[in-house]
C-alpha cells in the first residue's frame, strides 16, 4: 500500500484533531485527541482497564474541490480491530492494530456535504489476535487454585478477558493519522523498486500498477532526470551511482516518479544491496554490524500514538548514541519512522506484531491457536507497506514464540512464514524470527533463519546480579551458535534501572549495574566474529501491564520515559561512537 502523498496531482485534507469518544454506549460523549491512544487521556481509571469496543465519532466535509476526483479515507492504524461507519452505514473493517487500511468513499460522501464518521476500536486480545492474549479455558502451567501461587488461576478468577501475553501496555484507539486524500480517477496503485549494484553503476527496476497509461522517470536527489520510459516497468542503469549507505555513510535517495493518466506519485528509493554471506550480513557488499536499541512507540499522554515530534526526537537520540539500527519491537511502526530512517541512514529491523505465540501455554499453540492464515496476511501487509524503504534490511516474523515444547510444529509454522516473506518481498531481504531465552538445543526453528536473533537476559532474569557467571553461561551458548555457522544478532539484552539510583558496588536496578551489564555482555560479543549485532533492550522506559516486576513500567530504557539518558546511554554512546570494532 502506497503512503499518502500531497503533490500536484494528489491533495491531502486534514481531519479533526479532536473527536467525540465514549467507552460504552452508557457513557457520555467526551473529547479525545486523534491520533493517540485513548488510555492516558483521562484520569478515569476505566480508560486504562477497559476491555472491549470503544466508540469514536466525528464530522468532516469532503471539500467541494474534490468533485470529479477519487476520494479516499485512510487510517494509519486503529488498535486492534476497527469497524468504520460512514453516515450510519458500514464502510470497512480491519483486523490488527499496527498497519494502515483505507476505503474509497468517492460515491459515498458528496463533495461539499458534511459526513458522519464513526469508528469502533476493539482492544480485545486472545488466541486469534496479534499480539496474542491469553484466554480462560486453556490450561496454563500452574495450579487452578488461586490460593496456591498461580498467576493464571488468579487471572481466571478476576474474569478479565484481556490477558496480554506480552510486556507492553495494551494501548488502544485511533493511534495513527486518519487522512482524507484525493487522486485523479486514474491513479497509481502500487510501486515496487528493486536495485542492484554493478561496479560503479546502479541498476534500478521499477514495477508500477495503476488504472491508466503509465510512465516512469528516475530522478536523482537534485531532481535531475537519470532515466525514463513508457509503460509499467522500467529497468535502467544509473551511471556512477550514489549508494544508500547506513550511518555514518551517506544515505543517498533517488526518486521513481510514476505517472498514471493525470496522477503522479514520487517513490523515493535507495540503491543498496543486502545479503547474508556465511556468518556475515553484507550491505552494499560490505560486512555490517547492527548497533542500536530496540524501541517501542511509547510516550507520556499519547501512549502508542503517532507523534512526529517524538519520532524525530527519538531518532535524533539514536544518532547521538552512535547507533545505526533500530528494531521496531514488537510491531510495524508508524510510517514516518521509516521515512526518517531512510533519510538518516538508520537500518530498520521490521517486525510483525506476532509477539508471545504460545509462550507459557501448556497446549500446543501451533495446533490450538487459529493464527497461521492471519499471521501470513499481516506479514504480507507489512511487506506491502514497507517494501520500498532502503532502511529496512531484515524482516522479523515475530518475537519470542514458544519454539521449544513442540519443536516440529513450531518449525512447520515459522518455515511457512519464512518462505512467504521471501516470496513476497521484491527485494528478497533476509528473514529472521526473534528467539526467547530458551533451551536452544531443543529449538530447531531459530537456526533455520537467515540471521539468528536471540534475546538473552543472562545476569538479569537468570544469574541475576552475577555478571561474571552470566558471561560464562553466555559464552557456553555462543559456542553452540558458532557451530551453526550463521550470523547472530543479540536482539535483546538489558537490565531494569531506576534513574538516580546509585551504588559504589554495581547492584541490580542501579545505573552502575546497567552500565556494567552492557560492558560484561559486550565483552562476550566482541570475542566472536559471527556476532553481527547488538540491540539493547530498550531505547527508553515504557509503559507495561502493571505487575510486581514493573514499577512504573518496564525500566530497562537507556533513557527515561521522558528521554533523559541514564549512565548506560553514555557507556554505549562511547562504545558505538568511538570504540567499535
Ligand atoms: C523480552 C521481551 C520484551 C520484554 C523484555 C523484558 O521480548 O518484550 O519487555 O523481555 O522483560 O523477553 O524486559
Amino acid at each position: 500500500m502506497l503512503q499518502v502523498q500531497s503533490n500536484a496531482a494528489r491533495t491531502v485534507y486534514a481531519m479533526p484533531e479532536v473527536w467525540d469518544f465514549r467507552l460504552t454506549d452508557a457513557d457520555a460523549w467526551r473529547p479525545v485527541a486523534v491520533p493517540a491512544s485513548y488510555n492516558d487521556q483521562s484520569a478515569d481509571p476505566r480508560f486504562r482497564s477497559f476491555v472491549g469496543v470503544a466508540h469514536y465519532k466525528t464530522h468532516f466535509t469532503v471539500p467541494a474541490a474534490a468533485a470529479g476526483r477519487r476520494v479516499v479515507l485512510r487510517f494509519g492504524a486503529v488498535t486492534h480491530d476497527a469497524h468504520v461507519r460512514l453516515n450510519g452505514k458500514p464502510l470497512c473493517s480491519h483486523r490488527g492494530g499496527f498497519l494502515p487500511f483505507e476505503a474509497d468513499i468517492t460515491h459515498l460522501a458528496a463533495p461539499g456535504e458534511t459526513a458522519l464518521l464513526e469508528v469502533d476500536a476493539d482492544n480485545r486480545i486472545g488466541h486469534d489476535t496479534l499480539p496474542v492474549g491469553n484466554e480462560g479455558g486453556v490450561a496454563f502451567f500452574g495450579s487452578d487454585n488461586p490460593g496456591i501461587p498461580s498467576v493464571e488461576a488468579g487471572k481466571r478468577m478476576q474474569g478479565r478477558t484481556n490477558q496480554p501475553n506480552f510486556d507492553f501496555f495494551n494501548y488502544a484507539g485511533i493511534t495513527r493519522p486518519v487522512i482524507l486524500y484525493t487522486t485523479p480517477r486514474e491513479y497509481v496503485q502500487d510501486i515496487a523498486v528493486v536495485t542492484e549494484i554493478d561496479g560503479t553503476d546502479g541498476i534500478v527496476d521499477v514495477c508500477a500498477a495503476g488504472h491508466g497509461k503509465i510512465a516512469i522517470e528516475i530522478l536523482d536527489a537534485t531532481g535531475a532526470r537519470v532515466a525514463s520510459g513508457e509503460g509499467a516497468h522500467l529497468r535502467a542503469v544509473i551511471p556512477d551511482v550514489k549508494l544508500w549507505q547506513p550511518r555514518p555513510g551517506t544515505p543517498y535517495l533517488y526518486t521513481a516518479r510514476v505517472r498514471c493518466g493525470d496522477d503522479v506519485y514520487d517513490q523515493t528509493f535507495g540503491v543498496r544491496t543486502v545479503e547474508v554471506d556465511g556468518a556475515r550480513v553484507l550491505i552494499n557488499g560490505k560486512p555490517f554490524y547492527f548497533k542500536g536499541p530496540n524501541r517501542h512507540e511509547d510516550a507520556p499522554f499519547i501512549g502508542r500514538g503517532h507523534s512526529a515530534c517524538v519520532t524525530v526526537r527519538d531518532l535524533d537520540l539514536l544518532c547521538w548514541l552512535g547507533a545505526n539500527t533500530v528494531r521496531t519491537s514488537h510491531y510495524p511502526d508508524s510510517e514516518l519512522l521509516y521515512d526518517l530512517c531512510d533519510r538518516l541512514g538508520i537500518v530498520v529491523i521490521d517486525e510483525t506484531p506476532a509477539v508471545g505465540i504460545g509462550a507459557g501455554a501448556s497446549c500446543n499453540p501451533y495446533r490450538a491457536f487459529p493464527l497461521a492464515d492471519y499471521h501470513a496476511q499481516v506479514l504480507a501487509d507489512m511487506i506491502a507497506r514497507d517494501k520500498n524503504h532502503p532502511c529496512v534490511v531484515l524482516w522479523s516474523l515475530g518475537n519470542e514464540p514458544d519454539t521449544e515444547h513442540f519443536p516440529d510444529d513450531a518449525l512447520a509454522y515459522w518455515s511457512a512464514l519464512y518462505r512467504r516473506a521471501h516470496d513476497l518481498d521484491p527485494q528478497n531481504r533476509p528473514v529472521t524470527m526473534v528467539c526467547c531465552q530458551n533451551d536452544y538445543t531443543k529449538d530447531i526453528t531459530t537456526r533455520t533463519m537467515d540471521v539468528v536473533c536471540i534475546n538473552r537476559y543472562y545476569g538479569w532474569y537468570n544469574l541475576s546480579n552475577d555478571l561474571e557467571t552470566a558471561k560464562r553461561a553466555f559464552d557456553i551458548e555462543l559456542d553452540f551458535w558458532e557451530k551453526i555457522g550463521k550470523p547472530l544478532i543479540l536482539s535483546e539484552y538489558g537490565a531494569d534501572t531506576l534513574p538516580g539510583h546509585h551504588a559504589a558496588a554495581p547492584e541490580m536496578f542501579t545505573e552502575e549495574f546497567q552500565a556494567a551489564f552492557y560492558e560484561a555482555i559486550n565483552s562476550c560479543l566482541d570475542a566472536r566474529d559471527f556476532v553481527v549485532g547488538e540491540l539493547p533492550w530498550c531505547f527508553a522506559d515504557f509503559d507495561a501491564q502493571p505487575g510486581p516486576m514493573r514499577p512504573g513500567g518496564n525500566r530497562k530504557g537507556l533513557f527515561t520515559r521522558d528521554r533523559r539518558p541514564k549512565l548506560a546511554a553514555h557507556t554505549l554512546r562511547r562504545r558505538w561512537t568511538f570504540n567499535m570494532r
